[in-house]
């Protein structure tokens, strides 16, 4: 196992790029879509059918973890990969997002974040230095600095405020990380859709220096317009040779727009939490598997689709069993979905590399039909 962690791009397309980043435990080919494994376990899936589906990477979550199993107890079984049977690479990220949507009672200071938990109401505290401790123990590849996403809505003061607070976190963040050959610490950009606090920000934290930058605070309730004017400008003000992640998205037509904007890594709940929730994603658009209209359908979900939902199964069959609230509903549904989001990402790295990501998108979107299919 060398202990190289290295980023290279083999081919633009616009502004959208296609490469390699280069891991002790394995390769990740960007774009990348990153199942979110936030327990310990992508809900539903077998790690070995999370990688069936052409997943690199997971994201784990350094809030839940600590709370529930525990990071000490974690590291004393091995580690994050060994205790839940994933070997490729892990992404952490580091809990400050997760708290102020997840926690109880919040105390913010410059020093970090005071919570209750909401597992058990136990009180805890995550700081850069504290969140970078877990993230080690975790064993986590790539670690993810400690930053505060300001919820909406904030003023244009108070985003700038946070954001230099971040930017200071960001320096504890890398000052506590150390030496790690083989691990990755990311900073993460803030600064709302304020084009000169994006700029401040990505200033700040190349002056740093990371291994690879976030976009954060963004797909927090602005829109997708407002989203993609951020993204038409933000990501230039990142390093051309490091990898870019934008935290949190998105929607199939939100990551095509990412990509298009050179974003090279994504992740997202929505392809399992939907498929737990009878949401299909396909080429096609929506399908909403509850509806009464799928009961005798003998068709596929997806025709095009070669994912164990669409190969064995009806709709007629994927509807009775949602309804019935059996297992193996929310087993073939988030099986079908994490397939077809790695679909999308293996369709725009080919169409980047062959220099056709325009056409690739206008078919598309021309394809998807609006409403539930
Ligand atoms: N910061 C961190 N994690 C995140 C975000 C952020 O801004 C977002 C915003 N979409 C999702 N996850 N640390
Ligand atoms: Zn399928």
């Amino acid at each position: 196992m060398s202990d190289r962690f290295d980023f290279s791009v083999s081919a633009t397309d616009g502004r959208a790029r296609t490469g390699t980043i280069r891991t002790p435990r394995g390769d990740i080919r960007t774009p990348a879509f990153m199942p979110v494994g936030t327990a310990a376990t992508v809900k539903a899936m077998l790690p070995e059918s999370v990688r069936a589906t052409g997943a690199d990477i997971l994201l784990g979550n350094t809030y839940h973890l600590m709370l529930r199993p525990g990071a000490e107890r974690i590291a004393r079984l091995g580690g994050l990969h060994r205790f839940m049977n994933w070997e490729r690479p892990i992404l952490t990220d580091s809990g400050g997002f997760q708290v102020m949507s997840l926690a109880g009672l919040r105390k913010l200071t410059e020093e970090g974040v005071t919570f209750s938990s909401h597992v058990d109401g136990s009180k805890h505290m995550l700081s850069p230095e504290t969140s970078m401790e877990i993230q080690r123990l975790l064993g986590s590849d790539i670690v993810m600095a400690f930053d505060e996403c300001p919820a909406l809505p904030a003023t244009v003061d108070e985003v700038a405020k946070s954001m230099r607070m971040s930017m200071r976190w960001a320096q504890r963040s890398r000052d506590a990380f150390g030496d790690r050959p083989g691990h990755a610490l990311f900073g993460i950009m803030q600064g709302g859709v304020t084009r000169e606090l994006r700029e401040e920000s990505a200033e700040a934290l190349k002056a740093i220096g990371f291994e690879g930058y976030a976009i954060g605070g963004l797909a927090v309730g602005e829109g997708q317009e407002a989203m993609f004017g951020v993204l038409d400008y933000a990501p230039g003000f990142l390093p051309e040779d490091k990898p870019r992640y934008l935290m949190g998205v998105g929607k199939p037509d939100d990551i095509v727009g990412a990509v298009q904007r050179g974003v090279d890594m994504m992740d997202c709940v929505l392809p399992s939490r939907s498929g737990r929730t009878g949401q299909a994603w396909t080429r096609r658009g929506q399908v909403n598997i509850k509806n009464a209209r799928h009961a005798d359908d003998p068709r596929p979900l997806d025709a095009e689709c070669t994912c164990p939902a669409c190969t064995g199964y009806s709709r007629a069959y994927l509807h009775h069993v949602f309804r019935a609230g059996e297992m193996i509903s929310g087993m073939l549904l988030t099986w079908h979905n994490l397939h077809y989001f790695q679909e999308l990402m293996a369709g725009m790295r080919d169409a980047i590399a062959a220099g056709r990501l325009d056409g690739f998108v206008a078919d598309f979107h021309a394809r998807r039909a609006g409403g539930d299919i």
